[in-house]
């Protein structure tokens, strides 16, 4: 059985297949490509896997699944961190023809269990390690409620539990790998989210091959590409653009860092001669900070290319890049749904300082709409539009969100508010949708009020976003309650329900009622006036 999304028009489709975008073949031919090669693909603090041993690791990984009855079209909810397993993990499930969702290590109970209602996984293939998985409880209370949850495969195992390890180095006969076809689901995205409940994105082979084979071309990864993923690992940013998968296509080096922190890639990058790697805006800061004090820029000397994306790079920010690490900036600007933009590596230093560049295809159709839906002229701000050969065409099982968020002709409205210049470059000018980008991490604001919501003593809830120097955004909860509550008893409120930490509101304000708007929806423009200007009086 396959898993339901909905495809492209059968027009777009043949045309995207006719221009060469769509190869009509499996992902897991990136992790084949180089098999015979002995060469390192991806290191991580405790093993260098070889293309060889990633090939070979996947395929004995999937023949010991499929001999314990998992089956194609089947799926996963998968939680790893920053190591080389969640690479022989990935390939083997689409190996298989299961379709994983990659939780982010970050996500707790809250995301997990959301993502389990809607995908129903057979199969589980989690960290020992992570605080949700130290005891049973929580595994337990999800084969509880989902009776199709019929594995649990352990990184980290504890004592006599077969472990992800031993069923992945155990020598199995031949394997013949059964990927889904190529037009159909490979695995699950996850959307950075507006709602209450966190959103999945399906990607198709053929979709994302051609995001990550665009995106190679454009940033010229080779076989001595060697890449720093300090980013999470599961999310799209470091996985495909180009990313890892973008690296392993090519034939390079990944070395992965379990944070962006200075203290552990500076030497990572020294040691590896990394000459590529990808960050948020918040880490660039740091990076920049930390070279100063420490005096260290010799140590990021192998460094020829800076990717910058998830969040708005100032310019100012933009123009220290070149001047002080000496290395050259692409800003990227992407979104898990599908579109990304690069700065070209060529452009011209003011189109890279203050750009989000232009799509990786040129048929990614982009536009710009005003607020009836209608095309705006060039350099005017208005609403994202786009469709393309890489961008999906719906949410997993959400036709009512999909309504809202799709045009008529299956343009996506991303909720970004941009201008596109003559040349068809992008500039974000700010944002539309109820979201809170917070240093590239995303948070839906109703997701936040709704569990806030669920506290006896608040009657209402509104989260906003307000500009912090080094995030460039963090979180305020507006709360009207019934008597009063402190702000811990409201973090405690929220840890209780397992969500990530970063969603966690960084202020509190109490207040009798929340302003409306005249349709009588809670007036966020004014609420994040308000905090702007007592930010400016207590500067
Ligand atoms: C990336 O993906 P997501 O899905 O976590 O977030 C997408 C959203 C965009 O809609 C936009 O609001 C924001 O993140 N964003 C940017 C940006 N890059 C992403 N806003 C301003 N400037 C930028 N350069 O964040 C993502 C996916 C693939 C590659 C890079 C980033």
């Amino acid at each position: 059985m396959s898993i339901s999304f909905t495809p492209w028009p059968a027009e777009l489709a043949a045309r995207y297949r006719e221009k060469g975008y769509w190869l009509d073949k499996p992902l897991t031919e990136i992790s084949d490509r180089h098999r015979d090669s002995d060469r390192p693909a991806i290191i991580d603090p405790v093993q260098t896997l070889s293309y060889r041993q990633l090939a070979l690791y996947s395929d004995q990984l999937a023949a010991q699944l499929q001999k314990r009855g998992v089956m194609p079209g089947d799926t996963a909810l998968v939680q790893l961190g920053n190591g080389c397993e969640f690479y022989i993990v990935f390939f083997a499930l689409l190996k298989l023809g299961v379709a994983p969702v990659n939780a982010l290590f970050s996500h707790q109970r809250s995301e997990l269990n959301a993502y389990a209602a809607q995908i129903k996984p057979q199969l589980l293939i989690a960290d020992r390690q992570h605080p949700v998985f130290t005891d049973n409880r929580f595994v337990d209370e999800l084969s509880a409620h989902y009776p199709e949850l019929q594995h649990q495969l352990w990184h980290n195992p504890l004592e006599n539990e077969s472990g992800l390890l031993s069923l992945y180095t155990q020598k199995t006969e031949e394997f013949a790998p059964t990927p889904s076809a190529a037009d159909k689901v490979a695995f699950f995205q996850l959307s950075g989210g507006s709602t209450g409940t966190p959103k999945l994105i399906p990607r198709t082979h053929n979709d994302y091959y051609y995001s990550i084979i665009g995106s190679v071309d454009i940033c010229r990864f080779t076989e001595n590409t060697r890449y720093l993923c300090a980013l999470p690992i599961a999310h799209n940013y470091p996985m495909s653009s180009p990313g890892i998968l973008g690296v392993l296509y090519s034939g390079g080096l990944s070395v992965l860092a379990p944070d962006p922190s200075p203290t552990t890639c500076f030497s990572l990058i020294a040691n590896h001669l990394i000459n590529v790697t990808a960050l948020v805006p918040p880490a660039v800061s740091l990076w920049l900070q930390s070279m100063q004090e420490w005096n260290c820029a010799h140590q990021l000397s192998s460094l020829r290319l800076l990717q910058v994306g998830g969040a708005k790079l100032s310019e100012s920010l933009a123009a220290r890049i070149p001047a002080e690490i000496g290395c050259q900036l692409q800003q990227v600007f992407g979104m898990a749904e599908g579109l990304v933009n690069y700065t070209r590596l060529d452009d011209d230093l003011q189109t890279i300082l203050t750009t989000q560049g232009c799509p990786i295809s040129p048929d990614d159709e982009v536009w710009v709409a005003d607020e009836e839906g209608h095309p705006l002229p060039v350099n005017t701000t208005g609403r994202l539009m786009t469709r393309g050969p890489y961008t999906f065409r719906g949410y997993y099982n959400s036709p009512e969100h999909n309504a809202a968020c799709f045009d008529q002709q299956g343009f996506y409205c991303s909720g970004d508010l941009i201008s596109i210049d003559e040349r068809g470059y992008i500039t974000v000018q700010g944002r539309e949708k109820d979201q809170i980008n917070r240093g590239g991490e995303k948070i839906a604001a109703e997701e936040i009020e709704n569990l806030l919501q669920r506290h006896p003593d608040i009657i209402h809830a509104a989260l906003v976003s307000m500009s912090d120097e080094l995030l460039g955004e963090k979180s305020c909860a507006y709360i009207v309650a019934k008597q009063a509550v402190k702000a811990v008893q409201l973090r405690r409120h929220l840890r209780d329900q397992g969500i990530a930490e970063f969603k966690l509101p960084d202020r509190f304000v109490f207040t009798d009622a929340l302003p409306l708007t005249p349709v009588g929806k809670v007036d966020k423009k004014l609420l994040r006036q308000q905090l702007s200007e007592d930010n400016k009086k207590n500067a």
